[in-house]
């Protein structure tokens, strides 16, 4: 299927357009439970975000990047997923976290100031997000070439944004990627901005996927509003990458509906009747349409999905804020094995501070 929609041709995979028609053909073949998973987990990841967004403004979590708009994009990659395969994130990946099962609690708590949060637990295969643009992008690729030396068939899936694409990591990692035929899926969610910057400033290519191409693999771009064309091109990437097929860019053309993070005011870059035009093609409601059509979907249906996605949501806060608060130490203590000199006088400093501010 990828194979038919040539990025440097413009073209671009939809399956489900904004009607909530299908196009048959290319439609993949998913039971309605499964159907009704990725529902739900988009539902959920919308809201927790929501939930994530009042916390912060409450002062109960720290700045907060939203992932409203791209569920999409997280919940297709990782519902295309094997449970060998391996994912490195970034900061704006609450979909794919929920739809792996990372528990809810603990992507709370990392955002109110712990980093204990993104400790993934035992039997998730998933790195700890990045924060630095593009960093996971290069980290990936060396999990890929492991994936290679090991003779393992899995994939192994990197997310990242548009802005990432114009960091060096990310074109070593895509030339390594190409050169050693890593079994890599590379997700961009093309939301077109990077903070302030649009994507027209960051790169001179028409599309983000055809940058494949200069790389020796394939590149796809696809709506990243539609869900069957998120998990239908990565589905067949990580096929392909499991099967020592080699790596593939996958571009989800997508809207970052909310400002960058709590720190921004998008309103000052952007137009309120862009945002508005996005909203006509909300994946959550895109979904919600076609899941109808199938006879998956009701009123009483949606009550008890959305009751489900909020219970989840309090329980995973409660238990979030019910956790002991981050330690001084952990700002110093991880960053090598051992504590340098100077690392252990700024802790002494920091501590008596921390001491003082108590009294
Ligand atoms: C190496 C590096 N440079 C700069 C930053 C500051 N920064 C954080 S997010 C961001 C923009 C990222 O844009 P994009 O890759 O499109 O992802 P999005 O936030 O849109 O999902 C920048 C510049 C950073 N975190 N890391
Ligand atoms: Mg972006």
């Amino acid at each position: 299927m990828i194979e038919r929609f040539d990025p440097l041709k413009g073209e671009r995979l939809q399956i489900l357009n904004e009607a909530g028609e299908v196009r048959a053909d290319l439609e993949p073949a998913l039971p309605g439970e499964e159907l009704r998973r990725m529902f739900g987990h988009m539902v959920r990841a919308r809201a927790a975000d929501a939930k994530a967004l009042k916390l912060q403004r409450q002062g109960r979590l720290g700045t907060y990047a939203s992932s409203r708009g791209h569920e999409a994009c997280q919940v297709g990659t990782a519902s295309a997923m094997d449970g060998t395969d391996w994912l490195f994130p970034y900061f704006r990946d609450l979909g794919t976290y929920i739809t792996l099962g990372y528990p809810l609690e603990d992507y709370f708590h990392y955002w109110m100031g712990n980093e204990a949060g993104i400790r993934t637990p035992e039997g998730l295969n998933i790195y700890p997000f990045a924060i630095p643009v593009a960093s996971q992008i290069l980290h990936a690729v060396g999990a890929g070439m492991a994936a290679n030396y090991r003779k393992l068939k899995i994939a192994v899936v990197a997310t990242f944004g548009d802005g990432a694409t114009s960091e060096g990591d990310f074109h070593e990692a895509m030339n390594f990627a190409g050169v050693f035929k890593t079994p890599n899926v590379f997700v961009c969610y093309n939301n077109q901005f990077a903070i302030s910057v649009p994507r027209s400033r960051q790169t001179a290519s028409a599309t983000i996927a055809q940058k494949a191409v200069a790389y020796g693999f394939r590149g796809v771009q696809v709506d990243g509003n539609d869900i069957l064309a998120v998990y239908g091109a990565a589905k067949e990437a990580a096929q392909n990458a499991r099967s020592g097929g080699g790596p593939t860019l996958i571009e989800a053309y997508t809207y970052r509906m909310g400002d960058h993070t709590t720190s921004d005011d998008a309103a000052r870059y952007r137009t309120k009747d862009d945002v508005l035009e996005w909203e006509k093609k909300d994946p959550v409601a895109r979904f919600q349409i076609y899941l109808k059509k199938k006879g998956l979907w009701d009123e009483a249906y949606e009550k008890e999905v959305q009751e489900k996605a909020a219970e989840a949501v309090e329980k995973a806060v409660a238990a979030a804020e019910a956790k002991p608060p981050a330690s001084v130490e952990d700002l110093f203590a991880f960053t090598y094995a051992a504590m340098t000199p100077n690392l252990k006088e700024q802790l002494t400093g920091v501590a008596a501070s921390a001491k003082e501010a108590a009294r």
